[in-house]
């Protein structure tokens, strides 16, 4: 009868723990706003992580405690302790569970990376070819005007937006192929797919938009890319996330997510102002 109740009270201290654990993992209030289509994929691993390593934190130091505590020396006490040699069972199943755990945690975080990263021949759809052949012929056809109109940026079914992002010390400089528009922050429409292409000039630097889950390093010599969908119209912090230099922590600008509307007229005055001026963007050297 005792074993009865030792091991109701282990089965009721365990569902305890993985209720606490859930508790704690869904309701997370670590997270500032969600602001784009990928930002739950991300949240929902990191919830899921959140209860493994719940679950795991209350188990190990529930055991330590337990072991202090009953297995404590009595006084009066000089022995060696239980000479336990080895559990077969209980080695293996602590092999075994982690591993578990870890291979399903790199598939889940691949499946999400996939998501974020995808690849050329998949950015690449036949309409892409088939919109970015009419911008060059309409480039051809009439030299000295921009090949992409705001018109085409904007319009409902339009591709993928592309933006080159050239990371520096100690700045970010966005450019639009097509157009000749190079800025200092980064704009984008509300509820349109985006790529970014992005490159280093000098070292390693990180673009990092915590608000919408996104983050990518920025190499030398290696061209890096990010896919996201921006869903909260808004102003978000553009961040460094990789120590760069002595003013990595002054590297930082904003990204802009305009409604539809709002996007099509910065980017008219935008052109209008490449037009008259090339663009001058000065970034910090020490
Ligand atoms: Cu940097």
């Amino acid at each position: 009868m005792q074993k009865f109740w030792r091991t109701a009270l282990m089965v009721a201290g365990f569902g305890g723990i993985v209720a606490l654990s859930l508790w704690f993992g869904l309701k997370t209030p670590f997270f500032p706003v969600a602001a784009s289509g990928e930002a739950e994929l991300s949240d929902e691993l990191f919830r899921r992580m959140a209860v493994i390593a719940g679950v795991l934190f209350c188990l190990v130091q529930g055991a330590l405690l337990v072991s202090m505590v009953r297995f404590r020396q009595r006084p009066g006490d000089n022995g060696d302790g239980l000479a336990e040699k080895e559990n077969v069972l209980l080695e293996f199943a602590w092999t075994a569970a982690p591993v578990a755990i870890v291979l399903w945690l790199s598939i889940a975080s691949f499946d999400v990376y996939n998501v974020m990263h995808h690849d050329e021949a998949a950015a690449s759809t036949p309409f892409a070819h088939h919109h970015m052949g009419m911008a060059t012929a309409q480039a051809s056809e009439a030299p000295g005007t921009s090949a992409v109109t705001p018109e085409d940026l904007t319009a409902p079914d339009a591709n993928t937006l592309r933006v080159e992002v050239q990371g520096m010390q100690y700045a970010w400089i966005f450019s639009y192929p097509g157009t000749e528009v190079t800025t200092g922050e980064l704009h984008v429409p509300v509820g349109r797919r985006v790529r970014l292409d992005i490159h280093a000039s000098d070292v390693i630097h990180s673009f990092w938009v915590p608000q919408l889950r996104i983050k990518q390093d920025a190499v030398p010599g290696m061209d890096t890319h990010l896919e996201f969908t921006p869903t909260v119209p808004g102003e978000y912090p553009v961040v460094c996330a990789e120590l760069c230099g002595s003013y990595h922590g002054g590297m930082r600008t904003q990204m802009i997510v305009h409604t539809v509307d709002e996007f099509g007229t910065w980017l008219q005055t935008a052109q209008a102002e490449a037009q008259v001026q090339p663009p001058t963007i000065a970034a910090i050297q020490p």
